[in-house]
């Protein structure tokens, strides 16, 4: 095993390293703080990219090069934005922006943003406004960049068609015994199905257009500062073109939960309406300006579909063996998929609620 220290050795960091932390709570990748010696010298993320989950790493790579720099171009010729900044990958001694060790594993290295924190749960409305402002910031920074000169990533990323049948055959093949136990779940997903296509169609016949999007917009990727203003989005590892829907969906799915995305006691989890209406607030107030009149009409569903999705993709790595998320414990991705299908229900609840606040927010 290569030692972190030597990994560290291969970047071109300012200063003294202090120390190595492990930090985060993503599913995926393993990520590191680097600590300084000093107060003067900055600070680092140091990253294992999950290369069985993002096999292209030059690829992925330059994605995130493109958007980095145009973002970072974009707040520096502006002053609309005080505060906010943009993340910067360092480079290696070989000039490189990611480096390849030789047990075959990738590692890359960002730019810390000191004295930031994120939420996992979200404490009050002023955050979830704060942070609709950001993610909406961001994807405007992002909307004259043309979606056409990124890579997919992840092919069919948020695709329901594909993760339906990825389900159903695993549901079939049944390899390791579990679906008995998860009949109820799998027939709530069935029931809603169909309708689950909804931005899929509207996609493929042009009534959405494809952006720049962010994929993955968990509000804990949002960072905060001391002051709880927002100042970065991070975890731009599937950034590329999407859809704007998928990304106010999932910021709903996770920043308005009264529950954790893992909630075991399912009584607790549930939409917030008042975090939903400040989230929505902020961010029309900074994405109102290009989103379409298709687009707004469907972010109440898009949150729905977003908490079904990934509760869909729980659902399938628990019936497959837990082979793609990383668990705590035995039957943890059953537990996230129930608690996010419980959302899901709670949404459904809620969605005449949902839609009239949007409605307002907009007239
Ligand atoms: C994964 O690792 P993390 O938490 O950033 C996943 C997202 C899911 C999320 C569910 C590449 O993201 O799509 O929404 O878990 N990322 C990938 O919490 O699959
Ligand atoms: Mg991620």
């Amino acid at each position: 095993m290569i030692e972190l220290t030597d990994i560290l050795s291969e970047f071109m960091i300012q200063g003294q390293p202090a120390g190595i932390e492990r930090t985060g709570s993503g599913h995926i990748n393993d990520s590191y703080r680097i600590t300084s010696a000093t107060a003067r010298s900055p600070e680092y993320l140091l990253q294992r990219i999950n290369h069985r989950i993002f096999t292209d790493v030059p690829m992925l790579t330059d994605n995130i090069m493109q958007v980095t720099r145009h973002v970072s171009n974009k707040l520096q010729s502006s002053t609309a934005s005080p505060g906010f900044v943009g993340l910067n990958l360092i480079p290696t001694r070989n000039g490189l922006f990611f480096f390849k060790d030789k047990d075959g594993n990738y590692w890359r290295m960002f730019n810390f943003i000191e004295g930031s924190r994120s939420y996992d749960l979200v404490p009050g409305p002023e955050l979830a406004y704060e942070g609709g402002k950001a993610f909406g910031l961001f994807l405007s920074l992002t909307s004259d960049m043309d979606a056409g000169h990124l890579a997919e990533t992840l092919r069919d990323f948020h695709n329901i068609e594909t993760r339906l049948a990825a389900f159903r055959k695993v549901c079939a093949d049944d390899p390791c015994k579990r679906v008995a136990e998860t009949h109820y779940e799998i027939r709530f997903i069935e029931e809603r199905a169909d309708e689950m296509h909804t931005i899929l169609r509207l996609g493929r016949s042009g009534e959405i257009p494809l952006r720049v999007t962010h994929n993955d917009t968990k509000f804990n990727n949002i960072l905060f500062d001391r002051n709880d203003k927002a100042v970065c989005i991070v975890d731009l590892d599937t950034v590329m073109p999407g859809y704007v829907l998928y990304d106010f969906g999932d910021a709903i799915r996770t920043g308005t939960n009264t529950g954790a995305e893992d909630e075991a006691d399912l009584r607790k989890v549930d939409i917030d309406l008042d975090l939903f209406a400040a989230y929505s607030k902020g961010f029309i107030e900074t994405a109102g300006e290009f989103l379409t009149e298709t687009e707004i009409l469907h972010l109440a569903f898009s949150a729905r579909f977003m908490t079904y999705i990934i509760g869909l993709r729980f659902l399938t790595d628990y019936l497959a063996g837990d082979t793609y998320y990383k668990t705590h414990f035995p039957g943890h991705n059953l537990q996230r998929a129930r608690a996010q299908l419980k959302l899901v229900h709670s949404m459904e609840e809620n969605t005449a609620a949902m839609e009239a606040i949007i409605s307002d927010l907009c007239t």
